[in-house]
């Protein structure tokens, strides 16, 4: 365990991952191992298998883990924002709870974050996992070239890939974001619709090694549109403040 507070937290969202989620926490352990004080927020999304049983018995001897659990079920972007809010790490990386993508590209994006964040004075940055060889059924594959393509065009988000689950941001700049259902898709959009810095580093990513993907073409490139359109939306209302510094009397 960190006894020092940790610098970044690493939030992982899983339902029905029994089977995965020790491999991917002794990855992280061995890649931020010397690398940075870290913690991991593991959100269980009321799993019907016994993936929160598997996380408490790993927490029990690992102090760096914190386990959250939701009572009813809520969907991939509504456990990731859980587990940002719980992170006590100012830099928050999250992850698929399947392994799919690498904790070992996690430094990588770090550094490349805080030299960003150094470039951009105070605007929010956002790196963003680029499955560059993605290993995915040729189906899956197709889907996600469609509606990575759409969804770029339609909303400017200059990002070939904005549903990688592997990101790195200030958690204080995501928790800022309009929060709704299926958010996660649309980071880059929303960094940017917030002035914010989005860059596209390639990462890792691997066959699933057990359990069963949560997303078919049906939960993913049609409910994506009418995304897409509340997205469009949210940019047209978008304001940037500049704030200049405040006046106060001491
Ligand atoms: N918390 C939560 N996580 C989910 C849900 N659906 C998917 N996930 C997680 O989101 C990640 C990506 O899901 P996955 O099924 O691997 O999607 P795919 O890689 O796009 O096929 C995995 O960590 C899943 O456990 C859900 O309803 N709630
Ligand atoms: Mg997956």
């Amino acid at each position: 365990m960190s006894p020092r507070a940790p610098e970044i937290s690493v939030v992982v969202p899983v339902h029905n991952e029994s089977g995965n989620v020790v491999a991917l926490l002794d990855e992280i352990e061995a890649a931020l191992t010397g690398v940075a004080a870290f913690e991991a927020v593991f959100v269980d999304d009321r799993s019907s298998d016994d993936t929160a049983g598997v996380l408490q018995a790993y927490a029990q001897t690992h102090a760096w883990l914190a386990v959250v659990r939701h009572a009813n079920n809520c969907g991939q972007s509504t456990a990731v924002r859980t587990g940002v809010r719980f992170a006590r790490a100012p830099v928050v990386a999250t992850l698929d709870g399947d392994g799919q993508n690498h904790p070992a590209d996690i430094p990588a994006l770090l550094a490349r974050w805080r030299s960003l964040q150094q470039a951009s004075g105070r605007g929010p940055v956002l790196i963003a996992g680029w499955r560059a060889k993605r290993l995915d059924t040729p189906l899956r594959r197709f889907s996600s070239r469609v509606a990575n393509g759409v969804r770029s065009r339609l909303l400017g988000d200059a990002t070939p890939d904005s549903g990688c689950g592997l990101k790195l941001f200030a958690r204080d700049d995501f928790l800022d974001l309009p929060y709704f259902d299926h958010m996660h898709r649309f980071l880059p959009a929303l960094f940017r619709r917030a002035g914010g810095t989005v860059e596209s580093v390639p990462v890792r990513h691997r066959n699933r090694a057990h359990g069963q993907s949560h997303y078919g073409v049906g939960n993913r490139l049609w409910v994506g549109l009418v995304d897409i359109l509340g997205v469009m939306w949210l940019q047209r209302r978008a304001r940037i403040a500049q704030v200049a510094a405040p006046e106060r009397k001491a």
